[in-house]
């Protein structure tokens, strides 16, 4: 017998295989009450047990039990065969409800129960989303394996081709004998579309289900104590923002412009976007977007969304108007300041919106409504029944050259806001007795100061999401941008007779911006893309820190992002293993710095040591997820650090300071650097 955990979290593999059908490698058998099984199959459902169970498979046994739902009325409007979005509306509501139903069950046997029930009623990407929010916000289901969903739902992420010849493969091909199956590299568009230069950010598996993981630990709509998490409107604008920036020095990696922001909301949107992607549980193309494509008001009766262009003028102005002022109103006109300490929280609510918006009527659901615009452009009516385009889901959005435009707006709003603080001085920035004298990065082999970017072949397993296909490893051979390991080396001298504590900034960006000049330190802040952050300990004298750059702290390593969960697992019942399970979100290791150019592109790395005792926040964090915090923040947990996410780069700079060097106070360092790209792949090994 396998326990409720465990089996709970074999309810996210092959989302569309009945309950019946055995579950995971080891082929558990789900014994179900007959009632749990759905209509179709009740005449079945036993004999195909029967006849794929032996009496080794191991079982799990679900009683009836929980609180039963009355799930058909909430689930009302969401076919089990149509495609599901957060962003829209009716979707956010009902996955609002049922996260709280999976979140009211007294024990992990009664959430097993109803889950078990539903699990073949409801949509399977709401009842992945719902499970996975609950598993992760729940305390008795800490270390269940939540599948990475690149395993249980392949079309989110690649060539339909791909996964049609795994379903052969799986089929025909005796297990020993499968290739992996290469996913093209360039099969979205031709070099005829500028855009396509940037398929490989736009499309990376990683980057991607980060993005996806993101959205999971950071609802903006449902119950209060999931939304309400520390400073998670500060962190929706940080994150997105640090999107921003390293995509920006992409496009300068591949001679293009800047991203243009989207100001003309009833203008034609230029840059198109045809995916090439299938939905396996809608059994639809997710639909294009061709370039020139007029967006209007959204009347989609079926999707309970009315949404006027006007809206979204209406909500930036108001937004804007509320930067300006300072301070935004409630809805009994009240003022709330937009201060240095919570401004940027309360505006990161306020736009994205979620419900801790001091006034979501008023300052409207800007950032929501401009993907929901975007998504359903070219089919704003619904009269050719089409769905939401990538950029209507989480999953997907980022693929999509015009997610860019959409966040170049507003982090617009955000860095207009940053603007109005006070800038830093020297002295704020300053670490008293704690100077910088050295600082390089160095690959094992070559130059110092000069970073290789190459391309890599990695594979993922897919056998998780082949549904009613035979079991057993198939992988799909993915090509993504890699860097040869660095170690970055800090002399600090402590001047002080005593142990100090630093906190360790690390943040690099390119030198020269797009008009090819060397950038003023206000343009360059905003490039400024933070890669490490890491707590030291300086004794008195001269100290030396190491650091490599598969220790950031921004990140997750390759096998996190992938949860390939039998490589590096931590031992079983220790406390790794319960933090390994679910730490999903991070920036993927092997996007951590930009492409560069073939001749060698620079880039200015910075370092800072600021003083940790300011910084510190004093938490418990034994057994807690904490390795991508930056970006991710802790589970339960506050952010680990009192600085404003981005710091010090995130106000503009004071008087007299035109440029990086300008900026440095002692405890600062720079190092010019070159990222030098060489057009070769290799494999993972
Ligand atoms: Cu993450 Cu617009 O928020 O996508």
């Amino acid at each position: 017998m396998i326990s409720s955990k465990k089996a709970l979290g074999l309810l996210f593999d092959r989302p569309k295989e009945p309950i019946f059908k055995e579950k995971g490698d080891e082929g558990v058998i789900f014994e179900v009450p007959k009632s749990f099984v759905a209509e179709r199959f009740n005449d079945v459902a036993f004999e195909v047990q029967n006849r794929f169970g032996d009496n080794t498979s191991p079982r799990v046994s679900v009683a009836q039990g929980g609180r039963m739902p009355n799930y058909d009325q909430f689930t009302k409007g969401l076919d089990r065969d149509a495609p599901f979005s957060l962003w829209v509306p009716r979707h956010s509501k009902i996955a609002g409800k049922l996260v709280e139903l999976f979140m009211s069950q007294r024990s992990v046997d009664d959430l097993l129960s109803v889950a078990a029930y539903l699990r073949d009623r409801i949509n399977p990407q709401l009842f992945n989303y719902a499970l996975s929010v609950a598993t992760l916000h729940r305390k008795d289901t800490k270390g269940i394996d939540i599948p990475t969903f690149v395993e249980t739902f392949p079309d989110k992420f690649m060539d339909p081709r791909v996964i049609q010849q795994a379903r052969e493969d799986a089929t025909i091909v005796p297990q020993g004998s499968r290739r992996p199956i290469v996913i093209p590299t360039d099969y979205t568009a031709s070099n005829l579309d500028p855009e396509h230069r940037l398929w490989y950010f736009r499309e990376d598996v990683g980057i991607n289900l980060h993005h996806w993981h993101w959205h999971l630990v950071y609802p903006f709509d449902g119950q209060r104590e999931l939304v309400d998490k520390d400073r998670r409107g500060e962190i929706f604008y940080y994150m997105h923002q640090q999107v921003m920036a390293r995509y920006n020095a992409e496009r300068l990696s591949n001679n293009m412009a800047a991203v243009d922001r989207w100001t003309d909301f009833r203008g034609p949107i230029r840059e198109g976007y045809f995916p090439k992607l299938d939905t396996l549980v809608a059994n639809r193309s997710w639909p294009a977007r061709p370039d020139g494509t007029t967006p209007s008001s959204l009347v989609r009766n079926a999707d309970d969304l009315r949404l006027d262009i006007g809206e979204l003028e209406r909500a930036r102005d108001r937004l804007l108007q509320a930067v300006n002022n300072g301070f935004a109103n409630t809805s009994r006109n009240q003022r709330v300041p937009l201060d240095e300490v919570n401004g940027i929280n309360i505006l990161g609510n306020m736009v994205e919106s979620s419900i801790l918006s001091p006034n979501r009527e008023f300052y409207g659901n800007l950032h929501n409504s401009m993907h929901n615009v975007v998504a359903y452009a070219h089919d704003p009516d619904h009269r050719h029944l089409e769905n939401f385009g990538v950029i209507g889901d989480s999953t997907t959005a980022m693929r999509d050259p015009f997610f860019y435009r959409v966040h170049a707006t507003i982090d617009d709003l955000f860095q207009a806001h940053k603007t109005r603080l006070t800038p830093y001085t020297a002295q704020q920035l300053t670490f008293p007795g704690i100077t910088i004298t050295g600082f390089q990065a160095q690959q094992t082999q070559g130059r110092a100061n000069v970073l290789n970017t190459f391309w890599q072949q990695s594979d993922i397993n897919m056998s998780r999401g082949l549904d009613f296909v035979p079991r057993g490893d198939v992988f799909a051979r993915f090509t993504h941008l890699q860097h040869v390991p660095f170690t970055m080396t800090i002399s600090v001298t402590n001047n002080s007779n005593a142990m100090r504590q630093g906190m360790v900034r690390i943040f690099m960006a390119p030198r020269n911006g797009f008009n090819g000049r060397p950038m003023a330190f206000n343009e360059q802040r905003l490039m400024m893309m933070e890669t490490d952050k890491f707590i030291a300990q300086l004794r008195p004298g001269q100290n030396t820190i190491n650091r490599r750059s598969t220790e950031s702290a921004v990140t997750i390593p390759y096998e996190q992002t992938f949860r390939n969960l039998d490589i590096n697992r931590p031992a079983v019942g220790s406390q790794r293993e319960a933090e390994y399970n679910i730490c999903g979100c991070g920036w993927p290791n092997h996007m951590l710095i930009p492409k560069g150019l073939p001749n060698g592109m620079l880039f200015d790395l910075f370092v800072m040591i600021s003083n940790y005792e300011e910084d510190q926040v004093n938490q418990d964090l034994v057994g807690q997820c904490t390795d991508a915090a930056p970006y991710c923040g802790i589970r339960d947990r506050q952010y680990p650090d009192r600085k404003a996410m981005g710091y010090p780069f995130d106000r503009v700079a004071r008087s007299g300071v035109n440029n990086l060097n300008n900026f440095l106070t002692p405890n600062m360092g720079t190092r010019e650097i070159s990222i030098v790209f060489n057009n070769r792949v290799t494999q993972r090994t």
